[in-house]
């Protein structure tokens, strides 16, 4: 509440109607409740006001300052803008005199500047700022909860979930608690999120009921997070025409199930009228899909696009398709080409309403892998490109690991060679169809929404990253810590900023230090994904292999002698990821098989660089913690117990890394650390 103090303390005037325009007014009401302010909507008499937030539709009102400070915002728009709109949820912010306005045409414009002015805190009001104007560059921003609506007996409530149970299902039902519900709403709409998917991409049977007999516990959902901008969409088993519907068949060119995709999408759409549409996990870990009936994934994700359509509806259809029933010993089959393989020649055939949703890198969501060359080979096709705010791989909210600066670094990369378009371009439309960001959720019913309190910056800046995906990460999460460490008494507001940004800007690169080095990934523990298990994937159906021997390690996915896996990059990339003297150092793993003597473009010998990394990384942590020792009594004490005793775990868990990781290879190499530190 901190954060809204400059806001709550003023005269402010809101003008216009709509849903989203009472959650503005309502905001505003607590605010000044709060601080001390005072609220008007749309008066019919004369005020004074200090902010004014209008709808540009809106009737014109007997007010002198707000049609000043409105004729001032439309100059300032029409200087700001080239007549460019501001769209749905744009929005602009001027100032007139001694006047703060925030114009928008449309409500959810009006709720993002509310936000806005929040974030800038008293520098809203300056008179010196010149105006701006905001619009998201995605229009889809957008989460997804991999919560189960019954307890999955492996799985749990949530699939990979680090924050207790669902916000939204508990044991087979409804949670039921409005009110949290509606906190969670606000704090996705104050981040910039506008989509939410509210079952796992894994559909059991009572999950794909939520689509026909439970859609009733849907709207529900809808009802509570649609003040806040928020649409709902839901993940569908493409099976649903026979475990729901009784045909003997799903079969994407079969009559009689599209017209049952159509008559249900339709009686969604009664009962739902914004429902956002269909999230499809096919073919994939065992979920059914259009090749039981040799059809491809065009006809797959078009069959459900065509029941959509007519309501404006999309499909997300996830590209993470490859075969989990590799045999170890099969060389010539390689996970990392699959979602290439399967979709890339497949592009231009999905129709409009399709979002083909795929994973930043081609294995999964591990802490360092290369971008996906799906995203550079399907021009023809809308892409989104979809993240894991869950940290599965990267410390699974038991651990800082602030992921801001690897999805920056994701949506910067240039798959045409460097200067060209990004990762940005491709979602946003500017150099493919675009196809907006996607995230795995974080949050479930914990007392600190994400288990780890500073997890929420890597929900935080995932939002920010969708509405901008330019943004620089290390401003982004400035903005988290000014929003969530306010200055208050008895802390020293620079010192809890400094501190925090040494903790988490490189958390991300020491977890990658201390475990699988140089891109190779995996080297988890089997089932929990979490700590170290240097083989534990090794000897698995898969395909997640790093092929140590006592020669070296790594995958060789070059064309020439290898999965040809590198090859799937545009001619730039393919030719510097093709051979180990030109493959950047932090991916050589995943790129090549080379012996423990191979120096690196650091000058370190691989060897040598896994345990020097090994051990740094866990300095790292146990400098974090130092580091968050000295910020005890000035934070609140419940914050400061949870994340000191993360650390605890994080740098148990890092060490228990370093030693397997190295003692590992030791014993595989023979080679000793040059500079005689202890390995086990
Ligand atoms: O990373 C893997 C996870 C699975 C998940 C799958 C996916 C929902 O280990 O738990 O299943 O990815 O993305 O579909």
């Amino acid at each position: 509440p901190e954060a809204f103090r400059a806001l709550g303390a003023r005269r402010v005037l809101i003008h216009g109607d709509g849903l989203l325009v009472d959650t503005v007014l309502d905001e505003v009401s607590r605010a000044c409740a709060r601080y001390g302010g005072r609220v008007w909507h749309s008066p019919s008499w004369d005020v004074d006001v200090d902010l004014v937030f209008a709808l540009r539709g809106a009737d014109e009102l007997p007010s002198l300052s707000v049609r000043a400070a409105r004729a001032a915002g439309e100059a300032a728009l029409a200087e700001t803008g080239d007549g460019a709109p501001l769209g749905d949820e744009g929005f602009l912010l001027a100032r007139d005199g001694d006047v703060t306005v925030v114009l928008a045409d449309a409500p959810a414009g009006l709720l993002y500047g509310l936000f806005h002015v929040v974030r800038l805190c008293a520098a809203a009001f300056d008179p010196a700022r010149p105006a701006e104007r905001h619009r998201p560059a995605l229009r889809r921003r957008m989460l997804n909860h991999w919560d189960n609506v019954a307890v999955h007996p492996v799985m749990g409530q949530v699939e990979r979930g680090y924050a207790g149970g669902s916000i939204f299902w508990q044991e087979g039902r409804p949670r039921g608690d409005r009110a949290r519900l509606r906190e969670y709403a606000r704090l996705l709409a104050c981040t910039g999120v506008n989509a939410v998917s509210v079952n796992n991409v894994n559909v059991g049977r009572t999950e794909a009921l939520l689509l026909t007999d439970r859609l009733g516990d849907v709207a529900e959902i809808a009802d509570v997070l649609r003040p806040y901008g928020i649409r709902v969409h839901l993940s569908v088993s493409f099976a649903a025409p026979m475990i729901l519907g009784g045909l003997p068949t799903a079969d994407p060119l079969d009559d009689a199930v599209r017209a049952w995709w159509a008559a249900t999408t339709r009686r969604v759409y009664e009962r739902i009228p914004d429902f956002g549409g269909y999230l499809v996990k096919a073919d994939s870990e065992g979920q059914p899909g259009p090749f039981s009936y040799g059809r491809d994934h065009a006809d797959g994700a078009n069959l459900l696009a065509e029941a959509l359509a007519p309501h404006g509806g999309v499909v997300h259809w996830r590209a993470f398709v490859y075969n989990h029933h590799q045999d170890w010993r099969d060389r010539s089959t390689d996970r990392a080409r699959a979602a290439y393989d399967h979709f890339a020649p497949l592009d231009g055939r999905f129709r409009t309403n399709v979002v083909l949703q795929v994973k930043y890198g081609p294995v999964d969501f591990q802490t360092r892998e290369p971008v996906s060359p799906v995203l550079a080979a399907m021009p023809a096709t809308r892409l989104a490109v979809e993240l894991q705010v869950t940290q599965e791989y990267t410390g699974q909210q038991r651990h800082v690991c602030h992921l801001g600066p690897w999805w920056s670094e994701v949506l910067r990369f240039a798959p045409w060679g460097p200067g060209g378009r990004t990762i940005a371009d491709v979602v946003t439309g500017e150099a493919a169809a675009g196809g907006g960001l996607v995230a795995v959720a974080n949050v479930g019913d914990d007392r600190f929404w994400t288990g780890h309190p500073l997890a929420q910056a890597n929900l935080y800046t995932f939002g920010r990253l969708a509405w901008d995906p330019r943004r620089d990460p290390a401003e982004v999460l400035d903005e988290w810590i000014t929003l969530t460490f306010p200055p208050s008494a008895t802390a020293d507001p620079d010192l809890v900023r400094q501190t925090l940004h040494e903790i988490m800007d490189d958390s991300w690169r020491s977890y990658e230090r201390y475990t699988a080095p140089l891109g190779v990934g995996f080297m988890v523990n089997p089932g929990d994904h979490y700590g170290p298990g240097v083989d534990g994937y090794e000897y698995t159906r898969w395909g997640t292999y790093h092929f140590a021997d006592r020669d070296g390690v790594g995958v060789d996915r070059s064309r020439a002698s290898g999965t040809g896996f590198a090859a799937q990059y545009p001619p730039y990339w393919a030719k510097v990821y093709e051979s180990p003297e030109s493959c950047p150092d932090e991916l050589l793993l995943f790129f090549h098989h080379v012996p423990y003597g191979h120096v690196l473009h650091s000058g370190s010998t691989v060897i040598q660089h896994i345990y020097d990394t090994h051990f740094a990384g866990v300095e790292e942590v146990v400098a974090m913690r130092r580091r968050w020792q000295t910020l005890n009594g000035m934070i609140d004490p419940s914050v400061y117990e949870r994340v000191a005793e993360r650390l605890d775990e994080q740098v148990r868990c890092a060490t228990e890394w370093r030693d397997q990781v190295n003692t590992y290879f030791l014993r595989k190499s023979g080679v000793p650390d040059e500079r005689g530190r202890e390995i086990h």
